[in-house]
């Protein structure tokens, strides 16, 4: 079956567990649900997280194979990962770069990300339901 890959960087564990003002109460359990329901028939998701940069690249280029889209919440590696960058250019499909919240009205460094010089588009600050977003856009692209 047709996959889209939802990857998560580091500390996205503790989503709906720590800091609910800044980054809300839904879980990566509630994400992965609400996802599922922004798909469509025929199209499955694997959801994923690590805390690890190798285990997210691993995983990046296990997409090559098997998933016709990614969306990718690389947490702080955003802002500094240039070998999340790499794996990605390897990667023929469709990126969408998703951040729950909206990191521009945040400390500058995270108005840098080096995966956007990748990504097909990037959505911040819609809390959770980017997600959502990313995956109803994947879908359409990918039909
Ligand atoms: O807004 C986002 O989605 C971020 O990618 C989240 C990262 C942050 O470093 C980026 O700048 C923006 C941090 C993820 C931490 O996730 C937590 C969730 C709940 C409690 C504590 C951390």
């Amino acid at each position: 079956m047709t996959q889209i890959h939802v990857l998560n960087g580091p500390n996205l564990n503790l989503l709906g567990k720590r800091e609910p003002e800044i980054y809300g109460a839904a879980t990566l359990e509630d994400v992965e649900a609400l996802c599922r329901s922004a798909c469509a028939e025929g199209i499955d998701i694997r959801l994923r997280q690590s805390n690890h940069e190798g285990q997210l690249i691993d995983w990046i280029h296990d997409a090559r194979e098997t998933a016709a889209g990614i969306v990718i919440n690389p947490g702080a590696y955003t802002h500094t990962s240039i070998a999340i960058l790499d794996a990605l250019n390897a990667y023929a499909g469709p990126v969408v770069e998703v951040h729950i919240s909206n990191v521009h009205k945040r400390e500058s460094f995270r108005h840098v990300s080096y995966v956007s010089l990748r990504a097909d588009g990037v959505i911040a600050g819609l809390g959770v339901e980017g997600y959502a977003a990313a995956v109803r856009y994947l879908v359409q692209r990918i039909r």
